[in-house]
């Protein structure tokens, strides 16, 4: 078979990593090609085919459900997602492109009762269906600590989503304080699972949350909560959709959210600004700081920032944002930064910070075996 009859569907939907995918092609291409020293626009055009980067967003348990759901309802049509679920009733009603009941004869659809074991027992009896269903080079996972479910289950997504080479980003909320002490247990035991599993893991305290409102009713809470885990991941296929627009590719996204050392760590935060000096400053500390995640930035290694406003947006604006940051980070650190143009900002300015180096608190409480540490309700 010559490169012009290849057909790359099968490639390109295979579970084999973007390097091998990448291997594929070239051999192809030396194959067909081998005293060529220059690359044909065929060649290009079959490379792009099979190095579309895949991602697929997972939502675990009633609170991954929803958020997904809920991430459904706002429009993101061009986004795959799936839920899971022991719970037949909370997956039936929930909106997502793919849904996949597990632990039909652990749980009989009826959930695991709050216990995680039962979620993991749900997870193993379905590992065949789950890694066909986790076919993508990079999983979103998020749900929410502290039930049976999300806590059990997300472990062996994700370790079965690492098995088909994905790099494995987990988004999930500790529960607040007052849902009691078993949750709480129940959440870092899960976080000390889902560690050896996740390249980047970003746990999002519900209780930071009160930082904002002390007097917050819980279901509000959980929505606001949905809607930060829903931006974030947003942004980061955004930015992964965009690659290559201004400065910022798959490889400088791919160094920031893949595991580096034993543990994953991460940080993103989200802000808007009005576009005045003062303000560009104080949001740009602001996204990096994210009072939600308290992270250490002083542990940041590498960081992408993406900046996008109007056709107004300015150099000198960009410039101040970027030397906000690259200020507040340790100066060996690398720093990428990213523009695109959003009409419907109209004269915001939105900022996203993602870096790698600090581990959550919370994880580091998971490794440790030491409590969560309690929130202080300090402004930033
Ligand atoms: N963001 C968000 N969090 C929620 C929501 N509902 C519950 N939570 C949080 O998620 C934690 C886990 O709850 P669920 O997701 O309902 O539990 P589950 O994973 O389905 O587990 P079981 O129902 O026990 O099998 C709770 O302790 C809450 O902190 C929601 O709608 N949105
Ligand atoms: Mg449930």
């Amino acid at each position: 078979m010559n490169n012009d009859e290849l057909d790359l569907s099968d490639l390109a939907r295979s579970r084999t990593s973007i390097r091998s995918r990448f291997n594929e092609i070239a051999h192809q291409n030396v194959n067909s090609n081998r005293s060529a020293n220059l690359d044909s626009d065929k060649y290009l055009s079959d490379l792009l085919k099979v190095l579309k980067i895949k991602s697929v967003v997972v939502g675990i348990g009633g609170a991954g459900n929803n958020t997904v759901s809920r991430m459904q309802d706002m429009g993101s049509n061009f986004i795959e997602t799936l839920n899971i679920n022991t719970d037949a009733h909370d997956l039936y009603y929930s909106n997502a492109n793919q849904k996949l009941l597990i632990g039909k004869e652990t749980c009989n659809g009826l959930g695991s009762g709050n216990d995680p074991s039962i979620g993991t027992i749900a997870a193993e009896e379905d590992v065949h269906r789950l890694s066909q269903a986790l076919n993508a080079d990079v999983v979103f996972l998020t749900f929410g600590l502290g039930g049976g479910t999300g806590t059990g289950a997300a472990p062996i997504v994700a370790r079965e989503a690492k098995k088909n080479n994905a790099t494995v980003v987990s988004f999930c909320s500790v529960p607040f304080t007052s849902e009691g002490i078993e949750r709480s247990l129940r959440a870092k035991k899960g976080l000390a699972e889902l560690l050896k599993y996740s390249d980047t893991l970003i746990p999002v305290p519900n209780d930071n949350l009160l930082r904002f409102n002390q007097k917050l009713p819980i279901l509000t809470g959980f929505k606001i909560m949905d809607e930060v885990l829903i931006r974030s991941i947003n942004e980061i296929i955004n930015l992964i959709n965009n690659c290559g627009l201004i400065n910022i590719d798959y490889a400088d996204v791919r160094k920031v959210i893949q595991k580096k050392g034993q543990y994953p760590s991460g940080l993103i935060g989200i802000t808007e600004s009005l576009g005045d000096e003062a303000d560009l400053i104080k949001k740009a500390r602001l996204a990096l700081h994210n009072p939600l995640l308290e992270p250490d930035t002083k542990k940041v290694d590498n960081c992408i920032v993406s900046v996008s406003g109007d056709h107004q947006l300015s150099l000198s604006q960009i410039d101040k944002i970027i030397s906000t940051i690259s200020s507040e980070i340790p100066e060996d650190a690398s720093l990428k930064f990213g523009t695109s143009i959003n009409p419907m900002l109209g004269s915001k300015i939105r900022i996203m910070a993602l870096g790698r180096g600090p581990i959550s608190p919370y994880v580091q409480a998971a490794i440790d075996g030491t409590e969560f540490p309690h929130s202080n309700f300090s402004q930033f």
